[in-house]
């Protein structure tokens, strides 16, 4: 009888898992049946777009923490699929950081080129799973928010692709309950025209800060504060954006911190990271984990080492993006298809202790991009997922680096060289601080 596999979640990580199928199938093997169920309206997990925050039309809460103005923020070549270059689908070289409408447009171009649609139950979460250790099966739940409709399916395999960083993680302060202004977490912030001509504070010291600070200061904010409770993030900030360490408290529209400084602000934004969080997931199947690059109790960072039939997609902090999720996707595919035999869970177990020792010890951002190249570098030789030049791929996540330090806000009108064509992406034709629009069309007008 064909497997039937489950797939949770229709971003870019669910994504690679119908394409893995997919490319098998187009080789001429025999597939499982598959089900993708998404609960959002249309594919592309955080890449669509909404201008929703809290719940949706259905009472779901929002999956989206994307803004708009939202630009890559690393080079396009790094994450690059390797069986789908930025040439191919757009005709012609692009240059290295596009807008987030350009990315979803070369996200689900990839995908819409079959019938891969027709695998996705649209506007269908998933409520829960769970596993019968005497059918050796998954019993799935999910809604259809459409026709109001609770239902189960038996699946084989359960695919886990439904992304962490959606779910904010939320600290309080003392003085939030009567602040003046909005507070609010990045997973809410949409908009930085709202904070034109105001004094912004920004809790935390990693990306989220650090674009939707930049974002805002582009849109005309008045300055920027960055307070961070550890090490702070080591850029030469122009004129008009400050560094504090941790708020302690505010009072009225002051912050104070907790080297004793002030300051006035009009609104606050907690950029303080996401939560790996899966309400439909029992106690024996939820991965428990912080944002980190090596996650435990996944074998290879994919098969739940307790139940080798549920897979995790995209669970790591990310350097590499779409890349690593198909490595991962193709990887798990051939498990699920036989074609990979897994350890023993004592070696697997072992396994996984060993990249996270090496994880532990990388400790700067060249030797993390080392660590993630290293470990989609062993996913790809287990599979027939095309091989690149990871080398070259690494060395352009060291100049973009190199490039965030010497101007965090010129970064973005460098150019990288592709390692699928070999060829150098043409320079943007505006500065990103002058490119105010932030559309496909803008973007794509030679
Ligand atoms: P997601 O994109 O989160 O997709 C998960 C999908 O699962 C969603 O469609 C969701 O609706 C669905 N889902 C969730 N729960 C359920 C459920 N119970 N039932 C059914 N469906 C469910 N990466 C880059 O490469 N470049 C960038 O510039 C970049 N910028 C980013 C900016 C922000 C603000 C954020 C938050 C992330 C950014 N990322 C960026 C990283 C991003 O995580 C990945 O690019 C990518 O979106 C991860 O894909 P995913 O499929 O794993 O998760
Ligand atoms: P990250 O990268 O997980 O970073 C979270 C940041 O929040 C990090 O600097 C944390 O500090 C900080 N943090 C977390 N809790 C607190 C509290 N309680 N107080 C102060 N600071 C805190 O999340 P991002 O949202 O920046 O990025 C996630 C993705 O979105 C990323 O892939 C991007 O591409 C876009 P720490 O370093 O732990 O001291």
């Amino acid at each position: 009888m064909t497997k039937r596999v489950g797939i949770i979640g229709a971003g870019p990580s669910g994504l690679a898992a119908l394409r893995a199928f997919e490319s098998a199938r187009k080789k001429g093997a025999e597939i499982p049946e598959i089900v993708c169920f998404e609960k959002q309206a249309d594919w592309g997990g955080l890449w669509n777009y909404t201008w929703r925050t809290g719940l949706d039309e259905c009472g779901e809460p929002v999956h989206g923490s994307m803004y708009r103005f939202l630009w890559s923020n690393g080079p396009k070549e790094c994450l690059e699929f390797a069986d789908y270059s930025f040439e191919e689908h757009f005709g012609r070289e692009i240059p290295s950081y596009p807008p987030r409408a350009v990315l979803y447009d070369y996200i689900t171009g990839r995908i819409s080129k079959g019938n891969l649609r027709d695998y996705i139950r649209f506007r269908t979460p998933v409520r829960g799973v769970t596993w019968d250790g005497r059918t050796a099966k998954f019993t799935v739940t999910v809604e259809d928010l459409e026709k109001k409709h609770v239902y189960t399916e038996v699946f084989d395999d359960v695919i886990v692709a439904s992304g962490h960083f959606s779910v904010p993680n939320v600290p309080s302060f003392p003085g939030f309950n009567n602040f003046p202004g909005r507070v609010l977490h990045a997973h809410d912030f949409r908009d930085a025209n709202e904070f034109k001509d105001k004094d912004l504070l920004m809790i935390g010291s990693s990306y989220s800060a650090e674009d939707i600070g930049t974002q805002c200061f582009k849109y005309g904010a008045r300055s920027v504060t960055f307070s961070c409770r550890g090490k702070p993030m080591g850029y030469d900030w122009p004129e008009g954006f400050h560094k504090r360490p941790l708020l302690e408290r505010v009072e009225g529209n002051t912050a104070y911190f907790i080297d004793g400084s002030t300051k006035n602000v009009d609104a606050i934004i907690l950029c303080t990271g996401y939560r790996h969080h899966f309400p439909f997931l029992p106690d024996s199947l939820r991965l428990e984990t912080n944002n980190r690059l090596y996650p435990l109790d996944l074998y290879k960072g994919v098969c739940w080492i307790k139940n080798p039939h549920l897979f995790y997609l995209g669970m790591q902090d990310q350097y590499y993006t779409f890349n690593m999720f198909d490595a991962q996707a193709w990887f798990a595919r051939d498990v699920i298809m036989d074609r990979i035999h897994l350890p023993p869970a004592a070696d697997m177990t072992a396994d996984t202790l060993e990249w996270r020792a090496r994880e532990e010890e990388a400790s700067t951002p060249y030797e993390e991009i080392d660590f993630q190249t290293d470990y989609v570098r062993d996913l790809i030789s287990l599979t027939d997922y095309p091989p690149f030049d990871l080398d070259h791929v690494a060395q352009s996540f060291k100049d973009w680096k190199h490039d965030k330090v010497e101007n965090i806000m010129t970064y973005r009108d460098k150019s990288y060289v592709s390692a699928l064509t070999g060829k150098l992406a043409p320079a943007h034709h505006t500065p990103w601080m002058e490119a105010m629009d932030d559309s496909l069309e803008a973007f794509l007008k030679q």
